[in-house]
């Protein structure tokens, strides 16, 4: 087992990864910005490094300085979390070179996800169900049209490089085709350095589902069931929830069964995710796969009991799953309430000093936050502050556990989207489990019924 872990991250989820490695006995090594000298990772972890000024170019996406202070420190593994450098193949690559293991798949497995055409292609070879498409990236308008005249409109055009929806242009018509793809391919040039993009069926109102799976180093893969992530906005998730309203155990067997059988396709190690999307009918379809530990990871780990970043550990350190697939229980529903920094009606950012913060507890109450009261929230970073996750015997309690859990939040000094989730927790479609990524939009489009007279009637 590693001695020492560096942490390449900041905020609740270099906390979560401290959690992890204490209760493992494995020493820590934080890095910081210096905006996060007063950080709490840096407070909790064994030794800290300053890795750079307060922009994340300068510091926690730099690869030397990073690797740097894990050689100075001589840790022997660095888990990179999420977002940041948590699917840089490039720093996979250079840890393999330094002998510092990557708490994350191989760096072929990154590379081979992060284009998506390709991704694509190989779940296809592998018996995923993908939708209608290109079999890679478009060659050129005649092509581009005789491919969406092929799969019938409407039609979204994707850049490879892309994911969380940057480079999308959805096509509704032949004649808006071409200013698409060149819109697009220009987006993901200026985006992600590489223009290709590809076209798929475009699906209405489909739901957002993914599985979590865990894969070892001895070819072993078990899937942790699903999350349905359908409410977000911008393409920023909002609040996720396991199990997912829309899936029976039948359909949870066979998309289980299906992205076993593709992780063992690729040779998938350590934690990943596989995104579908869920048409109104059922059909489900891969749409990508998430190379990293994600920001909703909790809802698994409640319902399943499975610490998911020690396995992370476990795994990278060659030991086997501690649990197989027959092993694996579901309980209960939890649900993640996502809390920024941000005006609820303007999703601007909010930061600040919070002169008070306090989350309560309670029965059935996680709270995932590197917040407290007299804590700064910089500007430089993502805007999430918190993370409420609730468990409940059943999807009508966990709502009432993060109702009560929310109402009875005080932060002040910056505000919070703590009040646009309790509108969204009161909503009748939200409440009936009629979600989809359309669902955001839609519920802001409603007239509102709280803070005016007709509130005495919710
Ligand atoms: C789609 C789609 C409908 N049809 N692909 C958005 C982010 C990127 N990962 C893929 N996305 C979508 N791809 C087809 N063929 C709708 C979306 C989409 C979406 C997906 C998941 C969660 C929220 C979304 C919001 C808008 C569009």
């Amino acid at each position: 087992m590693f001695k020492k872990i560096l942490i390449a991250n900041r905020g609740e989820v270099a906390l979560r990864i401290i959690y992890a490695c204490r209760e493992l006995g494995i020493k820590t090594v934080a890095v910081y910005s210096e905006a996060d000298e007063n950080s709490l990772h840096v407070r909790f972890a064994d030794e800290d490094v300053c890795i750079g000024p307060p922009r994340s170019a300068d510091s926690y996406l730099n690869v030397p300085a990073v690797i740097s202070a894990a050689e100075i420190t001589g840790a022997d593994a660095i888990h990179p979390g999420y977002g940041f450098l948590s699917e840089s193949a490039y720093l996979a690559e250079v840890c393999e070179a330094c002998h510092i293991k990557f708490i994350g798949p191989d760096p072929n497995v990154i590379r081979l996800m992060g284009d998506k055409a390709r991704a694509r292609r190989v779940m296809k070879k592998a018996g995923v169900p993908i939708l209608p498409g290109s079999d890679g990236p478009i060659e050129g308008e005649e092509k581009a049209l005789k491919i969406a005249k092929e799969i019938g409109y409407p039609v979204i055009v994707k850049a490879t490089a892309g994911g969380g929806g940057r480079g999308m242009r959805v096509v509704r018509q032949a004649s808006e085709l071409s200013h698409a793809v060149k819109t697009a391919q220009r987006e993901a040039e200026a985006a992600f350095g590489v223009g290709d993009v590809y076209i798929e069926k475009y699906v209405e109102s489909p739901r957002h589902i993914e599985f979590q799976i865990l894969g070892d180093q001895h070819g072993n893969v078990i899937h942790l069931g699903e999350r349905e992530c359908s409410i977000q906005r911008r393409h920023q998730k909002l609040i996720e929830e396991s199990p997912s309203v829309a899936l029976t155990d039948k359909i949870r067997r066979r998309m289980g069964s299906v992205v076993i059988d593709a992780a063992k396709a690729v040779r998938y190690t350590n934690a990943g995710t596989f995104e579908f999307l869920m048409d109104p009918e059922g059909r489900f379809y891969f749409m990508e796969a998430n190379t990293r530990l994600q920001v909703e990871h909790p809802v698994t780990e409640m319902v399943t009991g499975i610490d998911i970043v020690k396995e992370q550990i476990r795994i990278a350190a060659g030991e086997r799953l501690s649990v197989k697939q027959s092993e694996v229980t579901f309980t209960g529903h939890s649900i993640e309430c996502r809390v920024n920094a941000e005006d609820p009606e303007m999703f601007t950012p909010s930061p600040g000093l919070i002169h008070v913060f306090s989350i309560p507890s309670g029965p059935g109450v996680r709270i995932e936050t590197s917040a407290h009261s007299d804590c700064t929230i910089s500007p430089y970073y993502d805007s999430m502050i918190a993370k409420v996750i609730v468990h409940g015997r059943d999807r009508t309690e966990a709502i009432a556990r993060m109702r009560r859990t929310l109402e009875m939040s005080v932060v002040e000094g910056i505000k919070t989207t703590i009040p646009l989730h309790l509108r969204i927790l009161k909503d009748p479609d939200f409440i009936a489990g009629k979600l989809s990524t359309a669902f955001m939009e839609q519920f802001l489009a409603k007239p509102r019924t709280t803070g005016g007279r007709l509130a005495e009637a919710v």
